[in-house]
Protein backbone atom coordinates (compact mmCIF):
# COMPACT_ATOMS: atom_id res chain seq x y z
CA UNK A 1 0.00 0.00 0.00
CA UNK A 2 1.69 3.57 -1.22
CA UNK A 3 0.36 6.43 0.32
CA UNK A 4 1.35 10.18 -0.50
CA UNK A 5 -0.34 13.36 0.35
CA UNK A 6 -3.18 11.41 1.90
CA UNK A 7 -4.90 10.36 5.14
CA UNK A 8 -6.21 7.40 4.16
CA UNK A 9 -8.08 4.78 7.56
CA UNK A 10 -6.69 1.29 7.49
CA UNK A 11 -8.86 -0.94 9.28
CA UNK A 12 -9.07 -4.58 10.16
CA UNK A 13 -6.66 -5.68 7.56
CA UNK A 14 -4.16 -8.43 7.21
CA UNK A 15 -0.76 -7.55 5.60
CA UNK A 16 1.09 -10.64 5.05
CA UNK A 17 4.15 -11.77 3.41
CA UNK A 18 4.44 -8.62 0.89
CA UNK A 19 7.98 -7.76 -0.47
CA UNK A 20 9.14 -4.42 -1.25
CA UNK A 21 12.39 -4.96 -3.43
CA UNK A 22 13.72 -3.34 -6.91
CA UNK A 23 16.21 -5.78 -7.68
CA UNK A 24 19.19 -2.57 -8.98
CA UNK A 25 17.86 -0.83 -5.41
CA UNK A 26 18.77 -1.59 -1.90
CA UNK A 27 16.02 1.14 -0.07
CA UNK A 28 12.61 -0.28 -0.69
CA UNK A 29 10.48 0.77 1.85
CA UNK A 30 7.21 -0.02 4.09
CA UNK A 31 6.31 -3.73 2.24
CA UNK A 32 3.07 -3.39 3.78
CA UNK A 33 2.14 0.23 4.23
CA UNK A 34 4.35 2.72 2.92
CA UNK A 35 3.91 6.58 3.64
CA UNK A 36 4.77 9.77 2.17
CA UNK A 37 3.68 13.03 3.88
CA UNK A 38 0.61 10.92 4.60
CA UNK A 39 -1.33 10.78 8.14
CA UNK A 40 -3.16 7.39 7.35
CA UNK A 41 -4.45 5.57 10.62
CA UNK A 42 -3.78 2.25 10.82
CA UNK A 43 -6.41 0.24 13.77
CA UNK A 44 -7.21 -3.50 13.94
CA UNK A 45 -4.39 -4.79 12.02
CA UNK A 46 -1.65 -7.65 11.57
CA UNK A 47 1.40 -7.67 9.28
CA UNK A 48 3.55 -10.52 9.59
CA UNK A 49 5.93 -11.97 6.95
CA UNK A 50 6.80 -8.90 5.01
CA UNK A 51 9.87 -8.21 4.01
CA UNK A 52 11.61 -4.57 2.94
CA UNK A 53 14.64 -2.78 3.21
CA UNK A 54 13.95 0.19 5.78
CA UNK A 55 10.86 -0.70 7.60
CA UNK A 56 9.79 -4.70 7.10
CA UNK A 57 6.20 -3.69 7.38
CA UNK A 58 5.39 -0.14 8.12
CA UNK A 59 7.63 3.14 6.53
CA UNK A 60 6.80 6.32 7.69
CA UNK A 61 8.42 9.03 5.33
CA UNK A 62 8.58 12.95 5.32
CA UNK A 63 6.16 14.29 8.05
CA UNK A 64 3.84 11.12 7.86
CA UNK A 65 1.80 11.51 11.41
CA UNK A 66 -0.63 9.09 11.98
CA UNK A 67 -1.74 6.95 14.42
CA UNK A 68 -1.48 2.80 14.66
CA UNK A 69 -3.94 1.55 16.89
CA UNK A 70 -4.19 -1.78 17.83
CA UNK A 71 -1.73 -3.16 15.81
CA UNK A 72 0.55 -6.62 15.69
CA UNK A 73 3.59 -6.98 14.21
CA UNK A 74 5.41 -10.09 13.84
CA UNK A 75 7.83 -12.16 12.14
CA UNK A 76 8.35 -8.92 9.48
CA UNK A 77 12.12 -8.22 8.22
CA UNK A 78 13.84 -5.43 7.31
CA UNK A 79 15.96 -6.89 4.83
CA UNK A 80 17.45 -6.15 0.84
CA UNK A 81 17.06 -8.21 -2.18
CA UNK A 82 20.92 -9.13 -1.23
CA UNK A 83 20.45 -10.12 2.01
CA UNK A 84 22.02 -6.87 3.63
CA UNK A 85 20.23 -6.36 6.60
CA UNK A 86 18.56 -3.19 7.11
CA UNK A 87 16.73 -1.43 9.99
CA UNK A 88 13.47 -1.27 11.42
CA UNK A 89 12.12 -4.62 11.26
CA UNK A 90 8.59 -3.76 11.86
CA UNK A 91 8.60 -0.11 11.63
CA UNK A 92 10.82 2.63 10.18
CA UNK A 93 9.98 6.15 11.33
CA UNK A 94 12.37 9.09 9.11
CA UNK A 95 12.40 13.03 8.71
CA UNK A 96 9.77 14.11 10.93
CA UNK A 97 6.98 11.09 10.89
CA UNK A 98 6.16 11.29 14.37
CA UNK A 99 3.54 9.01 14.23
CA UNK A 100 1.04 7.75 17.63
CA UNK A 101 1.31 4.28 18.30
CA UNK A 102 -0.86 2.21 21.26
CA UNK A 103 -1.63 -1.08 22.14
CA UNK A 104 0.45 -2.65 19.77
CA UNK A 105 2.74 -5.98 19.59
CA UNK A 106 6.10 -5.32 17.89
CA UNK A 107 7.27 -8.98 18.41
CA UNK A 108 10.04 -11.34 16.70
CA UNK A 109 10.58 -8.68 13.60
CA UNK A 110 14.05 -8.93 12.41
CA UNK A 111 16.94 -7.20 13.03
CA UNK A 112 15.04 -4.93 15.38
CA UNK A 113 11.36 -3.96 16.25
CA UNK A 114 11.50 -0.15 15.25
CA UNK A 115 13.84 2.87 13.96
CA UNK A 116 13.33 5.96 14.34
CA UNK A 117 15.89 8.43 12.13
CA UNK A 118 14.67 12.64 12.87
CA UNK A 119 11.42 11.19 14.12
CA UNK A 120 9.46 11.82 17.83
CA UNK A 121 7.26 9.14 17.93
CA UNK A 122 5.31 8.46 20.89
CA UNK A 123 4.38 4.39 22.20
CA UNK A 124 2.19 3.92 24.64
CA UNK A 125 0.54 0.37 26.06
CA UNK A 126 2.71 -1.75 23.92
CA UNK A 127 4.61 -5.19 24.16
CA UNK A 128 8.12 -4.83 22.23
CA UNK A 129 10.49 -7.20 22.59
CA UNK A 130 13.68 -6.04 24.53
CA UNK A 131 12.05 -3.08 24.49
CA UNK A 132 13.19 -1.81 21.50
CA UNK A 133 10.83 0.72 20.52
CA UNK A 134 13.31 2.93 18.83
CA UNK A 135 16.12 5.55 19.89
CA UNK A 136 13.85 9.06 19.88
CA UNK A 137 10.76 7.46 20.64
CA UNK A 138 8.89 9.49 23.52
CA UNK A 139 7.10 6.04 25.40
CA UNK A 140 5.19 4.63 28.66
CA UNK A 141 4.02 1.86 29.68
CA UNK A 142 5.76 -0.67 27.28
CA UNK A 143 5.89 -4.06 28.29
CA UNK A 144 8.72 -6.55 27.38
CA UNK A 145 7.20 -10.08 28.41
CA UNK A 146 6.03 -12.39 26.23
CA UNK A 147 2.97 -11.84 24.36
CA UNK A 148 2.24 -15.75 23.40
CA UNK A 149 1.93 -14.68 19.66
CA UNK A 150 0.15 -17.98 17.85
CA UNK A 151 1.15 -18.63 14.32
CA UNK A 152 -0.66 -16.13 11.59
CA UNK A 153 -4.17 -18.49 10.93
CA UNK A 154 -7.59 -18.65 10.05
CA UNK A 155 -8.94 -18.04 13.61
CA UNK A 156 -12.46 -17.21 12.28
CA UNK A 157 -13.58 -13.56 10.89
CA UNK A 158 -12.59 -11.83 7.76
CA UNK A 159 -8.60 -12.02 7.80
CA UNK A 160 -6.38 -14.20 9.44
CA UNK A 161 -5.17 -13.10 12.82
CA UNK A 162 -2.66 -14.47 15.68
CA UNK A 163 -4.39 -15.26 18.50
CA UNK A 164 -2.85 -14.40 22.11
CA UNK A 165 -1.73 -17.80 23.80
CA UNK A 166 -2.57 -18.51 27.49
CA UNK A 167 -0.41 -16.64 29.71
CA UNK A 168 0.28 -13.61 27.15
CA UNK A 169 1.36 -10.68 28.75
CA UNK A 170 -1.12 -8.65 26.49
CA UNK A 171 -4.18 -9.74 27.71
CA UNK A 172 -6.03 -7.03 29.31
CA UNK A 173 -3.13 -4.69 29.50
CA UNK A 174 -4.14 -1.99 26.85
CA UNK A 175 -5.11 1.48 27.46
CA UNK A 176 -9.10 1.94 26.46
CA UNK A 177 -9.66 3.97 23.19
CA UNK A 178 -13.07 4.52 23.13
CA UNK A 179 -13.05 5.02 19.18
CA UNK A 180 -12.17 0.99 18.43
CA UNK A 181 -15.10 -0.89 19.82
CA UNK A 182 -14.43 -3.92 18.14
CA UNK A 183 -11.26 -6.31 17.30
CA UNK A 184 -10.10 -7.10 14.03
CA UNK A 185 -12.17 -10.34 13.78
CA UNK A 186 -15.06 -8.10 14.71
CA UNK A 187 -16.11 -8.93 17.78
CA UNK A 188 -16.76 -6.17 20.40
CA UNK A 189 -13.67 -4.86 22.61
CA UNK A 190 -13.03 -4.83 24.88
CA UNK A 191 -13.56 -8.72 26.33
CA UNK A 192 -12.53 -10.06 30.43
CA UNK A 193 -11.75 -6.62 32.31
CA UNK A 194 -10.26 -4.34 29.57
CA UNK A 195 -8.57 -3.52 26.15
CA UNK A 196 -6.03 -6.44 25.02
CA UNK A 197 -2.92 -4.90 23.54
CA UNK A 198 -3.26 -6.68 20.21
CA UNK A 199 -5.19 -7.01 17.09
CA UNK A 200 -7.42 -9.52 18.45
CA UNK A 201 -9.31 -9.66 21.74
CA UNK A 202 -9.03 -12.80 23.77
CA UNK A 203 -12.63 -13.93 24.50
CA UNK A 204 -13.36 -13.67 27.81
CA UNK A 205 -16.63 -14.09 30.78
CA UNK A 206 -16.13 -12.08 33.90
CA UNK A 207 -17.53 -14.33 37.07
CA UNK A 208 -18.04 -11.95 39.69
CA UNK A 209 -19.68 -12.35 43.61
CA UNK A 210 -21.13 -10.16 46.29
CA UNK A 211 -22.00 -11.55 49.67
CA UNK A 212 -24.54 -9.89 53.01
CA UNK A 213 -22.50 -9.56 56.59
CA UNK A 214 -21.91 -12.83 57.97
CA UNK A 215 -19.63 -14.77 55.85
CA UNK A 216 -18.20 -14.85 52.37
CA UNK A 217 -17.99 -16.28 48.89
CA UNK A 218 -14.41 -17.76 47.50
CA UNK A 219 -13.14 -17.04 45.70
CA UNK A 220 -13.48 -13.42 47.30
CA UNK A 221 -12.08 -11.67 43.72
CA UNK A 222 -13.47 -11.42 40.40
CA UNK A 223 -12.62 -14.03 37.99
CA UNK A 224 -12.31 -14.05 34.09
CA UNK A 225 -12.90 -17.36 31.91
CA UNK A 226 -12.02 -18.08 28.41
CA UNK A 227 -14.66 -18.36 26.33
CA UNK A 228 -14.96 -21.62 26.03
CA UNK A 229 -17.55 -23.67 28.15
CA UNK A 230 -15.37 -23.50 31.17
CA UNK A 231 -17.54 -24.26 34.77
CA UNK A 232 -16.57 -22.09 37.45
CA UNK A 233 -17.27 -23.32 40.92
CA UNK A 234 -17.99 -20.67 43.57
CA UNK A 235 -18.09 -21.95 47.48
CA UNK A 236 -19.70 -20.27 50.36
CA UNK A 237 -17.99 -20.04 54.10
CA UNK A 238 -20.65 -18.08 56.87
CA UNK A 239 -19.13 -16.92 59.63
CA UNK A 240 -19.76 -18.83 62.77
CA UNK A 241 -23.35 -18.36 64.15
CA UNK A 242 -24.36 -17.34 60.76
CA UNK A 243 -26.35 -19.78 58.00
CA UNK A 244 -27.12 -18.99 54.19
CA UNK A 245 -30.04 -17.47 53.74
CA UNK A 246 -30.14 -17.30 49.49
CA UNK A 247 -28.04 -17.96 46.62
CA UNK A 248 -29.57 -15.63 43.47
CA UNK A 249 -27.60 -16.44 40.47
CA UNK A 250 -27.84 -13.50 37.89
CA UNK A 251 -30.23 -12.11 40.26
CA UNK A 252 -32.63 -15.02 40.13
CA UNK A 253 -33.07 -17.92 43.59
CA UNK A 254 -31.21 -20.74 42.68
CA UNK A 255 -30.29 -24.34 43.83
CA UNK A 256 -26.83 -25.16 45.03
CA UNK A 257 -24.75 -28.05 46.30
CA UNK A 258 -26.16 -28.33 50.20
CA UNK A 259 -23.60 -30.66 51.05
CA UNK A 260 -20.33 -28.21 49.98
CA UNK A 261 -21.85 -24.78 50.06
CA UNK A 262 -20.98 -24.13 46.47
CA UNK A 263 -22.56 -23.32 43.38
CA UNK A 264 -20.79 -23.91 39.75
CA UNK A 265 -21.49 -21.84 36.64
CA UNK A 266 -21.46 -24.47 33.79
CA UNK A 267 -20.95 -24.10 30.23
CA UNK A 268 -19.78 -20.67 30.69
CA UNK A 269 -20.71 -18.27 27.39
CA UNK A 270 -21.44 -14.91 29.13
CA UNK A 271 -21.10 -12.77 32.37
CA UNK A 272 -22.16 -13.89 35.23
CA UNK A 273 -23.10 -12.61 38.86
CA UNK A 274 -23.70 -14.56 42.21
CA UNK A 275 -24.83 -13.11 45.34
CA UNK A 276 -25.66 -15.21 48.62
CA UNK A 277 -27.13 -13.58 51.39
CA UNK A 278 -26.37 -15.19 55.46
CA UNK A 279 -28.42 -15.01 58.50
CA UNK A 280 -27.57 -15.20 62.34
CA UNK A 281 -28.72 -18.13 63.61
CA UNK A 282 -30.14 -18.30 67.01
CA UNK A 283 -27.88 -19.92 69.79
CA UNK A 284 -25.49 -21.36 67.50
CA UNK A 285 -22.49 -19.36 68.54
CA UNK A 286 -20.13 -22.33 69.32
CA UNK A 287 -19.84 -22.89 65.88
CA UNK A 288 -16.02 -22.25 65.86
CA UNK A 289 -15.16 -25.40 63.04
CA UNK A 290 -16.66 -22.80 60.29
CA UNK A 291 -14.46 -20.16 60.81
CA UNK A 292 -11.46 -22.11 61.26
CA UNK A 293 -12.60 -23.44 58.21
CA UNK A 294 -13.20 -20.47 56.40
CA UNK A 295 -9.38 -19.11 57.30
CA UNK A 296 -8.10 -22.29 56.03
CA UNK A 297 -10.14 -22.18 52.62
CA UNK A 298 -9.27 -17.91 51.97
CA UNK A 299 -5.93 -18.06 53.93
CA UNK A 300 -3.31 -18.64 51.10
CA UNK A 301 -5.43 -16.53 48.73
CA UNK A 302 -5.82 -13.65 51.23
CA UNK A 303 -2.03 -13.53 51.27
CA UNK A 304 -1.24 -13.67 47.86
CA UNK A 305 -3.67 -11.10 46.41
CA UNK A 306 -3.64 -8.83 49.56
CA UNK A 307 -7.27 -8.44 50.00
CA UNK A 308 -9.10 -8.24 53.30
CA UNK A 309 -10.95 -11.55 54.04
CA UNK A 310 -12.06 -10.62 57.57
CA UNK A 311 -14.80 -8.41 56.70
CA UNK A 312 -18.26 -8.27 55.36
CA UNK A 313 -17.55 -8.50 52.04
CA UNK A 314 -19.49 -5.44 51.41
CA UNK A 315 -16.39 -3.85 51.28
CA UNK A 316 -14.08 -5.09 49.08
CA UNK A 317 -13.02 -3.81 45.57
CA UNK A 318 -12.98 -6.11 42.35
CA UNK A 319 -10.14 -5.24 40.50
CA UNK A 320 -8.59 -7.61 37.31
CA UNK A 321 -7.22 -10.69 37.44
CA UNK A 322 -6.91 -13.71 35.62
CA UNK A 323 -7.33 -16.95 37.49
CA1 LIG B 1 -9.40 -8.08 27.19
Amino acid sequence: MYCEDTSPMVIGCTFKDNLAVRPSCYETFGSGIYNYNSHTTVINCTFSGNRGAWGGAITNDSGSCGEILNCTFTDNIAQSPNSYDYIGGAMCNMYSSDVIVSNCIFWENTPDEVFNSGSTPFLGYCVAQNGNVGDGSVSSNIITTDPVLETLADDGGPTWTCTLGSGSSAINSGKTIESVTTYQRGVPRPQGYGYDIDANEVEQYVISADWSEGGIVSPDIACAVSGDLEDKVLEFLPDSGYDIREVLADGVPASYDIADNTYTFVDISRDHTLYVSFFMTSGDDDDKDKDKDKDDKLGSSAEDTGEDSSGDGCDISFFGLQC
